[in-house]
């Protein structure tokens, strides 16, 4: 069903305004957001892009708390850094504002009270922890315990982070809270709460029927949550951070942050357009296209879609083109642990490259499952693809015209049977790449428009017009003019991908303002127009840039270890008579070699006191052989003997196993005889 639509309203996911942004939201979210405004603004199309900062929540007040600033403070820097990454990057934003403002406060007051005035929430009252020396209800995140599954004495009330399980509070063995840490009680609160069940059955029409078109990913976890079967959410939270609930008797209550935070979208756009805000969110020809990552896909899909509709006067979303998650080299991205390629520290390392990441993210995005992000493939897309695909033909086409013509467009001749089949191939490409944008697939999309450029390299490659020079120069104009149309198309297609890279394309040919409809066209230079001296679109990456990087996250993890590092659990206890069957002994090294065959184990030859044993031991990576003639090692002696590659092992020499994984033999303080017992 494709209703006729008058113009489209962007939202993109408010970030939290508790750190920087990252390559995982920029692939997520920003970029294929952005991709699709600037389209539709090529297109000539009526577009609004709107972004801010998720500014409440109870991270920004823990973050808040352990610098010992205000929430305030935290939010004013990040949500500068943030916005700056953005401009930085191209995102194109019609505002990017925040939900601290004056404007959003009112707005989600508004919206709270005339739900409430309708009806449309249910008061409950229930049991939550509260810290009796600070004073307050504690939010599942400031109550930490001991996991019922694991015994991670450090799990938080809402999560263990250590084995993954999702908690309550109540779950937690000893509860503590973070802020004077003492043992909060359950004490009763009143809270306010969306009975999404009282929507369930219009929500399943309006997804499972009528949005069949939306995403797979999207529409399976909207199904999933709708057949487990929906329950009343609370939407206000004990909290002194966030919006107030606008109701008597609500004191030291606030809105929940995913209350007020979707509502962000509409109070920005009031912001940007206080007379005319209302036709993008309350007329029916507006699309509203929510961009986001897939762990918002509930909120906006289910909970967003109920608030609005209790409301009563707001459209829905036509679509919610979610993106899953970028991985980092193997690793969920994570701000808490710095695994994350920030942006602003990109920008410092690889200054003007921003067109670079865009493009590696785009080609790489996670539209239909998780994917990872790697150096080595950043590198290998910026050197095979955008150095020798598309800047190779651009640099081409542009300095042979140099050469041969004085940088002027030369005119088209007759054309070959060769050169009409090039320009057939590339005439489609604009139905292709709108085929794909379309229907938010940008990856799809991005790999069209790169064809054009395949096209214009392979086109030159069989022309040798470098050669044709010698012989036919009139052959030379005109295929060095087809090349510059293609070059001229390609300065068009990627202006939503590669906005940077277009833009200088523009400049170079000496467009004056790009107009989707004539993607696809043969004559978009005119003859004899003057083009610039050429300069190189992209750079090949050196290795040792990538190195770099790689060392620098490397290091990351190497920090967390230390950070992160605890002890194993102890054991459970045994008897003293247990440990006396153990006869461990003190024997000398004699001979020491590398078993054949086998990359982890060595044999030892050992003195035992008594005669030589042998013992095969898988410490090869760590030790050597060499290393260990000679020393003094701890074993197991009365080990029942065992064969190891078809060598018996008498016996197991003792290490100990670093938080690396690394081993390291266990020898005596101090010289003593062979065979004296460990006691
Ligand atoms: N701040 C969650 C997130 O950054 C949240 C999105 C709000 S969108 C209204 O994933
Ligand atoms: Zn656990």
């Amino acid at each position: 069903m494709s209703k006729n639509f008058k113009r489209t309203l962007i939202t993109t996911a408010l970030p939290y305004a508790n750190g920087p942004v990252h390559i995982g939201h920029l692939a997520g979210v920003y970029v294929p957001a952005d991709i699709y405004a600037r389209y539709l603004r090529l297109k000539g199309e009526e577009v609004l892009m709107i972004g801010g900062s998720d500014e409440h929540g109870v991270p920004i007040t823990i973050k808040a708390k352990n610098e010992g600033i205000t929430p305030q403070d935290v939010v004013d820097r990040y949500h500068g850094i943030i916005k700056k990454s953005f401009e930085d990057f191209g995102i194109t934003f019609d505002i990017y504002s925040r939900t601290t403002s004056d404007i959003h406060k009112k707005t989600a007051s508004d919206i709270f009270r005339t739900i409430y005035d309708k009806g449309g929430f249910i008061e409950k009252t229930s049991e939550q922890y509260y810290d009796e020396e600070a004073k307050q209800f504690l939010a599942d995140r400031y109550i930490t315990g001991t996991c019922p599954h694991c015994k991670n004495d450090r799990a938080y009330g809402d999560q263990c982070e250590a084995c993954g399980t999702s908690l309550n509070p109540t779950d937690l063995i000893n509860p503590r809270s973070t802020i004077s840490g003492s043992n909060p009680v359950l004490k009763e609160t009143k809270h306010w709460y969306l009975p999404l069940d009282q929507h369930e059955a219009w929500l399943r029409k309006w997804i499972l029927e009528d949005h069949k078109e939306w995403k797979t990913n999207v529409y399976g976890q909207c199904k999933s949550w709708l057949d487990m079967g929906l329950q009343p959410r609370a939407v206000s939270r004990d909290l002194e951070w966030g919006v107030p609930v606008p109701v008597e008797g609500a004191e030291g209550k606030v809105l929940y942050v995913w209350f007020d935070a979707p509502i962000g979208y509409i109070s920005n756009t009031i912001e940007l357009l206080p007379n005319d805000w209302e036709k993008w969110w309350k007329s029916e020809d507006s699309k509203i296209v929510n961009f986001i990552g897939k762990d918002n896909i509930v909120f906006h899909c289910i909970v967003f879609p109920a608030m609005l509709k209790a409301e009563g006067s707001f459209q829905l979303p036509e679509n919610v083109p979610a993106n899953e998650f970028l991985n980092l080299e193997g690793d969920k991205i994570s701000t808490s642990r710095n695994w994350a390629v920030w942006l602003h520290e990109y920008l410092e390392e690889f200054p003007g490259k921003q067109d670079v990441l865009r493009y590696v993210l785009t080609a790489n995005a996670p539209e239909t499952k998780d994917n990872d992000f790697t150096w080595k493939d950043f590198q290998a897309r910026n050197n095979n693809e955008l150095v020798a695909v598309f800047g190779n033909f651009v640099n081409r086409a542009l300095v042979l015209t140099h050469k041969y013509f004085e940088g002027k467009v030369p005119a088209c001749g007759a054309l070959t049977d060769y050169d009409k089949s090039t320009l057939a191939e590339f005439s489609d490409v604009k139905k292709h790449v709108e085929d794909y944008l379309n229907i938010y697939r940008f990856r799809d999309a991005l790999k069209e428009a790169m064809n054009l450029a395949r096209i214009g390299n392979k086109y030159l490659a069989d022309m040798e017009p470098w050669k044709l020079a010698k012989t036919d120069m009139e052959r030379v104009t005109t295929v060095m003019n087809i090349s510059l149309q293609i070059t001229a198309n390609l300065a068009i297609a990627f202006e939503p991908f590669l906005p940077f890279t277009a833009a200088k394309l523009r400049d170079l040919l000496g467009i004056a303002s790009f107009d989707w409809k004539q993607l696809g066209s043969t004559n978009i230079l005119a003859e004899g127009a003057q083009l610039k001296e050429p300069i190189l679109l992209f750079e090949k990456i050196e290795d040792a840039t990538i190195e770099a990087q790689v060392q620098k996250l490397l290091d990351t993890k190497k920090a967390n270890d230390e950070a992160n590092y605890k002890a194993n659990p102890i054991q459970p206890n045994i008897e003293f008579d247990d440990f006396t069957k153990l006869d461990i002994r003190v024997g000398t090294v004699l001979e020491c070699s590398k078993v054949p065959k086998a990359d982890k184990l060595l044999q030892f030859k050992i003195d035992d006191g008594l005669e030589t044993r042998t013992i095969v031991s898988g410490i090869a990576q760590h030790y050597k052989p060499e290393e260990l003639v000679g020393k003094q090692v701890c074993f197991i002696a009365n080990l029942a003997p065992r064969k190891l590659k078809g060598i018996e092992s008498q016996g197991m020499i003792l290490s100990a196993e670093n938080n690396d994984g690394s081993l390291a033999v266990i020898t005596p303080e101090k010289l003593v005889k062979p065979g004296s017992e460990v006691k």
